[in-house]
């Protein structure tokens, strides 16, 4: 098959994010826009002549012409082999599973996560690198010099490969694997978790309400719960992936995930609800009239993690992003165990998994993980909650005031603008980091700050270091907040804002009362409002 040489040029803006590439959908299926990046990972990371790579998306619009045009460009550029997913699925998080299970070189991801989906909304493309993970900002910075100077393309002309059976087939002298996107990742859940326990938990008539939102996590839920657990059949709910996640946001949060909240918070609730998000990585743990916060969630399962067979020896460490609360610190100081924290975003954790530094990680925008793979995983979090929760037999609300109880609570929230203009989001976050030096000690709508600082990072095990990610306040008496820009983002800038109070007794508060003068403080500081043209957040989490 002859190997076609295409001329190009580069296209700006093409610079990976928290999270690979994103872009609106119509700019990726632009003439050679796809096709540039992706021959940009293929330079940036040194070429693929003779490497095993992982294939899958989230099946959102554009997943399956994406996919035709990255085999060709693989084989044109002397890939061995391609391993898919059947109908070119993949969940994030078994993606990366079968990069590690299948000694894969690397592995490229189609999504945009918890973006919408559609011709007019968004999808993105990412690298993860032999461990499973997220290619570090070291090789995503080789693949933004890449498509900074790239001249030309490689593809072959042939027709589209046939990615609806399972088997192998050729394109060029490269091997397709078309393999079940389940399986190996339900192989895994079993190896984690106590799935004897879980049945005999539904067995029980525990009932649960567990939405993928119309996105890839539908097919893993309904194979592993519904199938292999035993949940009652339509305990997942939307569970057909669809290319515009049926219109909505597949991001598991409160506003987002209505359909769930309106079910556990109203009459007859089940026992346990759930939510994931357009790629799988991300979940949402909801018990009857008790929503659990991520920040939460991950202290909850550090401190029970021991619980599930493929914990029970312990942990070795946790690490959080360094926005999500300090609740999880809370529960590795009293433990003795390692605690650390990171940039935003998931590829900052692999090198703390790999080196045996820690076990269990997460970040408040709804993603926890551990060193079972090298992303977050939304259905693992589940799992293990579920199989905490067969252990204990409490309601998820009995399980939340026992942690507090032990531990204290975190009160927690992000207020989001959306879509606000670039130049008025810098401009804030400019001004804020040169009055940094001159805030502590000031008092700030009745809190004294006790200190502020643009938090940097070095990580412990490579030594390499990421700057400006992001600001931190913190105020007497336990009560921080942190500013940062989006980095997944397609339009404008979305400014995060990071609320967070210790209270070591009083556990009944409405968050957003509890935190209304950390709020009152930052507004103080920051001048948000006037700022962002905005009287409130876009969404509050
Ligand atoms: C957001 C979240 C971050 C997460 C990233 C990717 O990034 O805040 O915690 O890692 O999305 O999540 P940002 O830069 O927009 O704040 V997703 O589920 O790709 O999978
Ligand atoms: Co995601």
């Amino acid at each position: 098959m002859q190997v076609t040489r295409v001329a190009t040029q580069p296209i700006e803006g093409q610079k990976p994010g928290t999270s690979g590439l994103r872009k609106k959908t119509r700019v990726f299926m632009q003439a050679g826009y796809l096709e540039n990046f992706v021959q940009s990972i293929w330079t940036g990371i040194g070429g693929v002549d003779g490497r095993v790579l992982v294939v899958g998306g989230d099946g959102r619009y554009f997943n399956d012409a994406a996919i035709q045009v990255i085999l060709r460009m693989a084989a044109a550029s002397g890939a061995a082999k391609v391993i898919v997913g059947q109908g070119g699925l993949l969940s994030t998080p078994a993606a990366s599973n079968l990069i590690r299970k299948r000694g894969a070189d690397g592995g490229v991801i189609l999504s945009a996560s918890h973006n919408p989906g559609g011709p007019e909304e968004d999808f993105g493309i990412k690298y993860n690198m032999a461990n499973g993970g997220p290619a570090p900002e070291a090789v995503t910075d080789e693949i933004y010099a890449a498509t900074q100077s790239i001249d030309h393309y490689l593809t072959l002309e042939t027709p589209d490969i046939d990615l609806s059976t399972l088997g192998e087939t050729r394109v060029g002298a490269m091997v397709v694997v078309v393999v079940d996107p389940v399986a190996d990742y339900a192989t895994l859940m079993e190896d984690l978790f106590d799935f004897n326990a879980l049945r005999d938990l539904f067995a029980s008539g525990y009932r649960i309400h567990f939405d993928a939102m119309h996105a890839i996590t539908g097919p893993y839920a309904v194979d592993i719960l519904e199938n292999r657990l035993g949940a009652a059949k339509g305990s997942v709910k939307n569970a057909i992936p669809l290319p515009d996640f049926g219109g909505g946001h597949p991001d598991p949060n409160p506003v987002w995930a209505k359909e769930l909240m309106a079910a556990m918070y109203g009459a007859d609730a089940p026992d346990f609800g759930a939510a994931s998000d357009g790629d799988g990585d991300r979940n949402m743990i909801v018990g009857k009239s008790c929503y659990v916060t991520p920040s939460d969630s991950l202290a909850v399962l550090a401190a029970n993690a021991h619980r599930a067979p493929g914990y029970a020896g312990g942990l070795k460490g946790v690490a959080r992003s360094m926005p999500t609360s300090c609740a999880v610190d809370r529960v590795a100081e009293a433990s003795g165990m390692a605690s650390y924290a990171t940039p935003t975003g998931w590829k900052f954790f692999g090198n703390l998994l790999d080196a045996g530094l820690a076990t269990l990680c997460g970040e408040e925008s709804a993603g926890t993980g551990s060193d079972h793979v090298r992303e977050k995983d939304g259905l693992w979090a589940v799992l293990m909650w579920l199989n905490i929760l067969a252990v204990k037999r409490m309601s998820v609300a009995n399980v939340m005031a026992e942690h507090w109880a032990e531990f204290g609570r975190t009160y927690y929230s992000r207020h989001d603008y959306e879509a606000i203009a670039s130049q008025a989001a810098n401009g804030l976050m400019d001004d804020l980091r040169a009055a940094l030096p001159a805030i502590p000690g000031q008092q700030v709508a009745g809190l004294t700050v006790s200190a502020a600082d643009d938090f940097s990072y070095t990580d412990p095990v490579d030594g390499s270091h990421a700057a400006r990610q992001g600001i931190q306040i913190s105020f007497e008496g336990g009560a921080r907040v942190v500013l940062r820009l989006s980095g997944t983002g397609t339009e404008g800038a979305t400014l995060r804002i990071y609320l967070e109070r210790f209270d070591a007794h009083d556990f009944g508060q409405d968050p957003q009362v509890a935190l209304a003068p950390v709020a009152a403080a930052i507004e103080a500081l920051a001048g948000i409002k006037a700022r962002s043209g905005r009287d409130a957040p876009d969404v509050i989490t």
